[in-house]
């Protein structure tokens, strides 16, 4: 397979509107993956993070931090994140991925899913933050894990593997019309780094 293959996955919005994910999934080579999985293991400042039910505090299955702007803050599940300034390493990769895609993202939320009991469960990243039609890019690192995405009122399901050094991004209306999650899995024990590329104003 050519390196930097690109492909596109229709999505059904509503009857009258398609939308699409596009996806490289060798976008990184092998060796330059295997670098940057090891340097944002050893120097993001992982967060363990809670949520708030039912007046129990609950650890989320992960470890995360907010990047961007240090002036500004982002808040999703009542977990206000105050932006760390992009390291350079981090912005190089911010870069890169604004040239593969044409977009604009200044803000990412890192994601370190240490092992298989580690998950994100079903939403949409659709903060009023974020815009009406936000577009998000990803990039993987490490173990690959299933990315699930479920329609919000058809409920078809569309499952795609996220391998390392892949990058996959969510086309306008993607977060208005569908969830996402990785689900847990009892078979998976590697780690994986996931950096979803937001812009917010
Ligand atoms: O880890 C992933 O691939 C998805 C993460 C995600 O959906 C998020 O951080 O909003
Ligand atoms: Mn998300």
């Amino acid at each position: 397979m050519d390196l930097f293959e690109q492909q596109v996955i229709p999505l059904q919005l509503s009857p009258d509107r398609q939308s699409e994910i596009t996806f490289w999934p060798s976008w990184l080579g092998s060796t330059e993956a295997d670098d940057l999985l090891a340097i944002a293991i050893d120097q993001v400042a992982w967060r363990q993070d809670n949520i708030h039910i039912a007046g129990k505090s609950i650890p989320i299955p992960r470890l995360q931090n907010w990047y961007g702007d240090p002036t500004t803050s982002y808040t999703y599940s009542r977990i206000k994140l105050q932006a760390v300034a992009f390291p350079p390493w981090m912005e190089t990769l911010r870069r890169r991925v604004e040239r593969q895609t044409g977009n604009c993202f200044n803000r990412t939320l890192v994601n370190y899913y240490r092992d298989g009991q580690d998950s994100v469960d079903w939403h949409a990243d659709d903060e009023r933050e974020l815009g009406s039609e936000p577009i998000i890019a990803s990039v993987s690192l490490g173990q690959e894990r299933a990315f699930l995405l479920r329609h919000k009122t058809t409920k078809e399901r569309l499952n795609i593997n996220l391998p390392h050094g892949s990058l996959m991004m969510m086309g306008s209306g993607i977060q208005e019309h569908w969830h996402h999650s990785i689900a847990k899995d009892k078979n998976v024990v590697g780690p994986r780094i996931n950096f979803t590329f937001r812009n917010m104003d």
